[in-house]
């Protein structure tokens, strides 16, 4: 048992160069706690609230300094003296004290920042691996049986995480049927080099996303997957040991009821771009598709989902934000058969684990993602390996921001097969 002293946070910037929070929690006990927060980029507009200082003379208005004075003046104030293993507790007090419900008052990233450094701190109080103490302490299940999620990799990135390219946001690869973490890793880095090649070689004009995947400047979508399609049969691995997945991000071709997509030289109405979708799924076997349609469109969701769930699965983003109430309204539908998990879309550890533990509840698969905007910190990792998350999201390992999450996946499958 430790109560908590203080919290303090500082000003730290993310892969993009973007300022975001690192907070610390210190115990009476002389054990602390960091954590720091990710922020995206296309974000869904039932996310919590994000507290950005809107100074436009710093970071063209990114400062955060508004949420830090948050976290060291009110925050560490009522925390200071809390049982820190108590982690919903803390949590209701930070959802108490801001009273908006949608953390309006203190933002999303100023508890989340809190909630995350708490637990970090009381792991290491506890000797704790992070994964332990979250599967043990935090969801007090006694399983200890820990699986490693499948990579879903970010291999070529479009939507509005490049300048100018395609206008689907990912296009992902899962390596799968290998025995090992540490094998699937070693194969999407085997494949990107492929795909790098093949780019080359057609002489396509290429930079990098913001999350290390490739941009390209390609003429459709479908040429997208074909090129990753080459890329698998030119690297020389077996084709089933690849799936091929898109995060569609459809907020963002979605404009004044209509579908913009480079594969057609006219915007698509609905029922032709479902067409598209669906034929896309049959023709390339997808294994996944992320935000097919806008975060507001349940009728489409739910019939999308009817039509490929047999054979691709149909996860929700922008349509759930890691929201319990957006869940039950998904699930109540048949919306989708998966969920994307990001801690900063809710504020708090415990509301994004009541999300992971309902979506499993209802069969759903859990695919614990970064966002586009990251730090170094790695506890999504240990996160996605508390709760058995099937799937994780973390981008190209050619990032170090990206890569820091990779690596800590490697060392807990160290540890795990050393036990
Ligand atoms: C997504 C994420 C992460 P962003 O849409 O899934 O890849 O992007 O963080 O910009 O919302
Ligand atoms: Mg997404």
């Amino acid at each position: 048992m430790a109560l908590i002293e203080k919290i303090s946070a500082e000003e730290v910037l993310d892969s993009r160069g973007i300022p975001t929070l690192k907070a610390t929690a210190y115990l009476q006990d002389g054990n602390f706690g960091t954590a720091s927060v990710p922020a995206g980029i296309s974000t869904g507009t039932h996310e919590a609230f994000e507290l950005r200082d809107a100074d436009e003379s710093r970071y063209g208005g990114l400062g955060v300094q508004k949420a830090i004075a948050n976290v060291n003046g009110e925050i560490s104030k009522i925390l200071s003296g809390v049982e820190a293993s108590d982690q919903r507790k803390i949590d209701n007090a930070l959802n108490k004290l801001d009273g908006t419900g949608t953390k309006r008052r203190l933002g999303a990233n100023t508890t989340l920042s809190v909630s995350l450094a708490v637990a970090v701190a009381e792991a290491k109080r506890g000797r704790l691996q992070l994964y332990e103490y979250l599967r043990k302490n935090v969801l007090g299940e006694s399983n200890e049986t820990y699986e490693l999620p499948l990579l879903m990799t970010n291999v070529i990135e479009g939507g509005r995480h490049v300048d100018k390219g395609l206008d689907f946001q990912e296009f992902l690869v899962i390596p799968r049927g290998f025995q090992f973490f540490s094998e699937g890793y070693e194969n999407i880095k085997k494949l990107i080099k492929s795909l790098e090649e093949l780019a080359k070689q057609k002489k396509h004009d290429r930079s990098l996303g913001i999350e290390g995947g490739l941009a390209l400047n390609l003429k459709s979508n479908e040429e997208a997957i074909t090129l990753i399609k080459e890329a698998i049969d030119a690297s020389g691995l077996s084709k089933e040991r690849f799936a091929i997945a898109l995060d569609v991000a459809a907020n963002s071709v979605f404009k004044d009821g209509q579908y913009h997509v480079l594969d057609f030289e006219f915007p698509l109405g609905r029922e032709e771009y479902y067409k598209f979708l669906t034929g896309l799924c049959k023709k390339h076997n997808l294994f996944s598709v992320e935000d097919p349609f806008e975060e507001d469109n349940w009728y489409a969701w739910t019939d999308f989902t009817k039509q490929v769930q047999s054979a691709t699965l149909v996860i929700g983003d922008d349509l759930t934000t890691t929201n319990l109430a957006r869940l039950e309204t998904a699930i109540s539908r048949n919306s989708l058969t998966g969920v994307i998990v990001k801690p900063n879309q809710i504020g708090t550890l415990t509301e994004t684990l009541d999300f992971i533990k309902r979506a499993k509840e209802a069969g759903l698969k859990i695919v614990v993602s970064h966002r586009s905007g990251e730090t170094q910190d790695n506890f999504i990792s240990d996160l996605a390996v508390a709760v058995n998350a099937q799937f994780i999201k973390i981008g190209s390992p050619l990032q170090k921001e990206r890569y820091s999450k990779f690596k800590r996946l490697l060392e807990i499958e160290k540890q795990l097969n050393k036990n």
